[in-house]
Parts: structure tokens; sequence; C-alpha cells
């Protein structure tokens, strides 16, 4: 099982959706705010560690967690959990120190990354998803939109 906690503005709520065409009924999918992620994941660490359960897959977009939850998540990722924190913004680089961490602010051509376009090319890379001219209309539709490109290239359709 996979379970995802997600930003619950619409680059977060597009993960959860790529996530789900991606894994099905596979995935469990949490929306937070900024400030309710930790609590959320804090939680969920604390069920993983007490019931040593290795199946679950954690992963982490379009936020970034605390040091204490960045800390447990380590120790679950060496101890042989799964473990993926996918973001895009400045803050969040340091994530790149970990194995577990996939932080790209923008593409090799310039283009702003979010979160969705992130986690589609990594389930794509992996091979959980299948590429689609829709999905990646949709993928890069909530990319200028929450890159603001939409508003230099008056792109309506994104906003
Ligand atoms: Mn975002």
């Amino acid at each position: 099982m996979y379970k995802l906690f997600t930003h619950n503005d619409l680059d977060g709520v597009g993960c959860g959706i790529v996530a789900k065409i991606a894994f099905g009924d596979q995935v469990d999918v949490r929306y937070n705010s900024v400030m309710g992620l930790d609590h959320q994941v804090d939680r969920f660490l604390d069920y993983l560690n007490e019931k040593k359960d290795k199946d679950w897959t954690v992963l982490i977009t379009d936020l970034s967690v605390n040091e204490k939850n960045e800390e447990t998540l380590d120790e679950w990722f060496h101890d042989g959990g799964k473990v993926q924190l996918i973001d895009h913004h400045k803050t969040a680089l340091h994530f790149n120190d970990y194995d577990w961490g996939y932080v790209k602010v923008e593409y090799d051509d310039g283009r702003l990354a979010c979160a969705t376009s992130l986690l589609y090319g990594y389930l794509v890379h992996k091979g959980h998803l299948e590429p689609s001219a829709a999905l990646e209309e949709f993928v890069e539709l909530v990319r200028q939109y929450d890159t603001w490109e939409w508003d230099a290239n008056d792109n309506i359709k994104a906003k």
C-alpha cells in the first residue's frame, strides 16, 4: 500500500489525482495544510514503528517535514522502510541529501517544476504510470497554474 501525504492546494491535489491514476485503491491519500502535515506524518510513523509494517510506501509531495520527522523518516528508510519525498520548493532542497529526497525547482530547459509534474515524471520513470496526452495536458496546466507561468503566457485554460 501507498500512503500519500500531500498539500491541500491545486498542485497537492494534482499529486493525489496522479497517484490515484497510478495506484488505484492501493493508495491512501491525505491532503494537508502546511501546518497540519507534521502531526499527520508523525502519527503515521508512530503506527509504522509500532507495527513494524514495511509493506507501506510513504510518499510526501509538495510539502516538507520538520526536523523530527526528517530524522524518523531517515531511520525508517535505513531500517528498510520505503519513503519518497518529492517537492519543488527551494526551502526543501536539503532533502536531496537523502536517498529518499527528490527536490527540483526547475527543469534543465528553465521551466519551473511543480510537485504534480515531478510526481508524474517519477511515476512514469518507475513504470507505475503509462504516459498519455490527456495526463500530460493536465500536469502541464497544473504546472503553469502553480508556477504562475499561466500569467506570463496568458494561459486562461490553466487559470
Ligand atoms: Mn506546489
